[in-house]
């Protein structure tokens, strides 16, 4: 079959020239959008179906798309059936009348039935010569032929709604093919973007981890996503906080309301008291949040700790000096506006004694975008915070973000928040850790 190229702004289109050529019964082969093939050159780009007008015979075609073509050849053929049947409709004669004497006279019932043509007529043979019968089995004979009318009314509405059902599928399958094609045409980087987005990992950075992929991938046997996550490696950076015997290691927990700041603190403290069996102490300077002191305290005898209260520098300083070699200090949360909570923060940290090697640790919920985790680090600046645990990653599908913005904002990660389980739910970090956590499962498209 010969197929004609249609070219249209969008499928629609297309389609409207395809009819205007061949009617709505037009074969349609095939529906693809076509590209200039420059990036970004989807705005230039337009549908293509390719159609040929339908091979059914000409008096055959109509409202019915190819498909409906057997069910016209039916309707056709009952016609002509219908038409041979009328043809033989004949009026018994009263006896002893000769067929040759009164020639065979259609009934009015005939001329109906062959008047309504799509259906067969009943074969009509009135044998009684009684007036009173013949005028019974007429009566009875016209509400058959009103019986015929109305079912061919029926099939023929049913005819209507058969065509247009069959446009719409068709139409639809047309669109179908289309999206298929639009996801198959899009270009492995295009891919990889939308991937990387999904995760929460945009701009530059999604740049710089997809440049080259495909060349990468065309050297090596690795999968796009390996090859990703070895990129993404790269550019985490991680530290490594440890407690060690002997070490005079004090570690605050800063961040925003709710961040997970006094569950981390507890994790910590678990892990050093109880896992390494280091001599260990709790200071809370959280004297805002109402319950927040009472829960610490009650933390602190679980795990058999000492606890102490701060409210200032001065109090802080005097906590310290009966405290043993490691202490965990958590901190109140802060408006991102509150500049005095920032800086009686920042006095009490800056206080700490030299003697105690001290970590700052900014929490950052996972489900943070890039942008709102360097806001976020740009406003715990004034305490310089070294490093940052990434926290509630068991709650978002989108940690790829606030990695982003932790990288952007070249603060390492020293810890993975997993759940609020104390102290089972907090990992060391690792680029390998974090790079797993964050990035998709992509398929390798080869
Ligand atoms: N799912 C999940 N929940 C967490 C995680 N970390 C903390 N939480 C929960 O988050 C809630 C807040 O945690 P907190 O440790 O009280 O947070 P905070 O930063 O100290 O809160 P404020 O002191 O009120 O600012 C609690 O219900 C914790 O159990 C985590 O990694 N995953
Ligand atoms: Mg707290």
């Amino acid at each position: 079959m010969n197929y004609e190229t249609f070219r249209g702004r969008d499928v629609k289109e297309a389609l409207s020239l395809v009819r205007a050529a061949f009617g709505t019964d037009a074969i349609i082969s095939s529906t693809r959008v076509v590209t200039n093939g420059r990036d970004g050159g989807l705005l230039q780009s337009f549908v293509e179906v390719k159609a040929a007008p339908s091979d059914a015979p000409p008096q055959l075609r109509g409202a019915e798309s190819q498909r409906a073509f057997p069910f016209a050849r039916r309707e056709a053929e009952r016609a002509k059936a219908a038409a041979a049947a009328a043809a033989s409709v004949t009026t018994s004669r009263p006896s002893g009348s000769s067929p040759a004497a009164r020639p065979s006279v259609p009934s009015p019932i005939a001329v109906l039935l062959q008047k309504s043509g799509s259906m067969p007529p009943p074969r009509v043979d009135i044998r009684s010569g009684d007036p009173d019968i013949s005028a019974e089995i007429a009566r009875a004979e016209i509400l058959r032929a009103d019986k015929v009318r109305a079912e061919s009314a029926r099939a023929q509405t049913t005819r209507t709604d058969a065509a247009r059902a069959d446009a719409m599928e068709s139409e639809v399958r047309a669109l179908r093919q289309l999206v298929e094609q639009m996801v198959s045409q899009r270009a492995p980087k295009e891919r990889i973007l939308s991937e990387l987005s999904d995760v929460g990992i945009e701009g530059k950075l999604a740049g710089e981890l997809q440049a080259g992929v495909a060349k990468a991938m065309k050297e090596s046997s690795a999968s796009i996503e390996e090859l990703l996550r070895a990129r993404l490696e790269k550019r985490v950076g991680c530290t490594e906080i440890t407690f060690r015997e002997g070490q005079k290691r004090l570690i605050a927990c800063v961040g925003p309301t709710g961040a997970g700041k006094t569950t981390t603190l507890a994790k910590l403290a678990a892990h050093s008291a109880l896992e390494k069996g280091l001599p260990t102490a709790i200071i809370t300077l959280d004297t805002f949040r109402v319950g927040a002191i009472e829960q610490m305290k009650r933390f602190a005898s679980l795990i058999d700790v000492p606890f102490f209260v701060a409210h200032d520098e001065a109090s802080l300083t005097d906590a310290l000096r009966s405290c043993p070699d490691v202490v965990l200090v958590d901190t109140p949360s802060r408006g991102p506006k509150d500049e005095a909570a920032m800086s009686r923060l920042c006095l009490c940290l800056d206080s700490v004694a030299g003697d105690y090697e001290r970590d700052v640790l900014l929490a950052i919920p996972a489900h943070m975008r890039a942008s709102d985790t360097q806001d976020l680090v740009r406003s715990y600046g004034r305490v310089s915070p070294t490093a940052c645990v990434l926290t509630k990653l068991d709650e978002t599908r989108r940690p790829g973000g606030a990695v982003s913005g932790a990288i952007a904002a070249r603060l390492d990660i020293a810890f993975l928040s997993n759940g609020p389980k104390v102290p089972e739910d907090l990992q060391r970090a690792t680029p390998n850790d974090v790079a797993l956590a964050v990035l998709p499962k992509i398929e390798p498209h080869r």
